[in-house]
């Protein structure tokens, strides 16, 4: 070995989406050099013996120091979320630059860049949110910024100020379509939402466990359908974010059936939680408000169903985190009047890994392989990462994370990283855990305790999703 190595991984088992295989690894300038039986004469050598070796995970849906509205703040900016993310196994997150209405889609993405500069930890990639389709934004803001490698962008079905219509809809397909861009697409129904919300409050229903019954998973069902239809129509891939339950999975299996690029994403909360965790909890129940909110057990069947099957491409937190016991976050003043105030959104980018290793890999449920391909390898591949990330191979940057597929832990709010004051999952019990995550070569994170410096984190250009086309 003449190569200088900064860094050897030795004695552990490496795990891609398509490899399980004992292994040293060497790192050089922060890239994957070397992968040999046996690699020697680095600077630093790190024993992985008993430990398996992994992608770090990418978390393709999170939302940091993004605008939620009036009075209302999200906990983490970019240092805390990218260090939570770190701690929980993670080494890149792609949050969101949302466009407020009436404002430069351009503009918008340089503010939102200004608050990450200097601050991550970990490397970070920009979706957009396009709130305003007009005609500046789709004729040239939105296809100059894919071309500077904003290759992806969601749009909603519900919510006041995000909302599209249909038509609208169609034109930002019409875009992603021409620009070979990733659409993603929140699936529920703002007039049905709308609809059961009023009534339930005119009948006095207003606590926070309300909030699930107002969007049942007939008004997510209904706009994945449209989404669908209007994605068969364009003739554009489509990506459905965060699904809940059964319905809307039938409903993502029956298009990919019909051979159209549907795309889906699920999260942690549709495998653990359900509507029913927030019955008697009356205000408490805000720690457990998001949309759309988890189902019930044929729901969470449901979904590991879909992970069997292929139907789910990528599993995300969708970390939307909100300080509990605060006047800017799930107890704000007018949250305490009716559910449709809570600010809707759970952390979870540090609990995502050990969550999905333990319920589907130390469960059984899904091979270490498959857990890898859910984690990162898709992500990296969906968002225009790949091959730069989202693997362990020669030349891929040096973005491990190091599992002891044993250790027990006990998810508590008190290990965690994280901006909000509460976890959903205080209590819950999981086998498997990330004892070291390193970053470009540098270890970031270890046995639960930040050990790089933030402004590491780079902010990245993506290609072209390698499932846009
Ligand atoms: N959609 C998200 O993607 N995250 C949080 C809330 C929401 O509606
Ligand atoms: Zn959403
Ligand atoms: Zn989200």
């Amino acid at each position: 070995m003449t190569q200088k190595l900064d860094l050897a991984i030795r004695g552990g088992l490496v795990v891609t989406a398509s490899d399980m295989f004992r292994a040293d690894i060497g790192v050089s300038d922060g890239r994957i050099a070397v992968i040999a039986g046996s690699v020697e004469g680095a600077a630093r050598e790190i024993d992985a013996s008993g430990l398996w070796v992994m992608p770090g995970g990418i978390d393709s849906h999170v939302h940091i120091a993004q605008a939620s509205g009036p009075g209302i703040v999200m906990a983490d900016d970019f240092a805390s979320a990218t260090a939570s993310a770190a701690a929980g196994g993670n080494t890149c997150v792609m949050p969101f630059a949302l466009q407020e209405r009436g404002s430069s889609l351009r503009a918008c993405v340089e503010a939102y860049r200004a608050k990450a500069e200097g601050e991550c930890l970990i490397d970070t990639a920009f979706h957009l949110i396009i709130s305003d389709p007009s005609p500046a934004v789709l004729g040239q803001e939105l296809p100059a910024l894919v071309k500077d490698g904003y290759t992806s962008f969601k749009v909603f079905m519900t919510y006041d100020d995000l909302v599209l219509n249909d038509r609208q809809l169609l034109e930002v397909f019409e875009v992603a379509r021409e620009e070979r861009a990733l659409v993603m697409v929140h699936c529920e129904g703002y007039d049905t939402i709308k609809f059961l919300a009023e009534r339930l409050e005119r009948a006095g229903k207003t606590e926070p466990y309300y909030h699930a019954v107002s969007r049942p998973e007939i008004v997510e069902r209904e706009a994945a359908h449209r989404a669908i239809s209007h994605a068969q129509l364009v003739d554009v891939p489509m990506m459905i974010v965060h699904v809940s339950g059964r319905e809307t999975m039938e409903q993502i299996r029956w298009a990919q059936q019909r051979g159209l690029k549907i795309y889906a994403e699920t999260c942690p909360q549709y495998i653990t939680l359900t509507a029913d965790d927030l019955k008697g909890l009356n205000m408490e129940g805000a720690k457990y408000v998001c949309s759309p909110p988890p189902r019930d057990h044929d729901s969470q069947q449901a979904i590991w169903e879909g992970i069997t099957q292929g139907v789910f491409h990528t599993f995300s937190s969708d970390h939307c985190p909100f300080r509990y016991d605060s006047p800017d976050g799930k107890l704000n003043p007018k949250a305490r009047t009716s559910f449709r105030w809570v600010p809707n959104g759970i952390p979870g980018v540090e609990t995502r890994l050990p969550i999905l290793f333990s319920e589907g890999v130390s469960k059984g449920r899904i091979t270490p392989q498959k857990f890898v391909e859910l984690s990162a390898t898709n992500h990296a591949k969906m968002y225009g990462l790949y091959p730069r990330k989202g693997s362990i191979g020669v030349g891929f940057d040096a973005d491990i994370a190091l599992w002891d597929p044993n250790r027990r832990e006990t998810i508590r709010q008190e290990i965690l990283h994280h901006g909000a004051d509460y976890t959903p999952w205080e209590g819950f019990e999981v086998v498997g855990w990330p004892v070291m995550t390193i970053a470009r070569g540098r270890v970031v994170a270890e046995n639960g305790k930040i050990v790089g410096e933030k402004g590491r984190g780079e902010i990245l250009r993506r290609d072209i999703s390698s499932y846009a086309s």
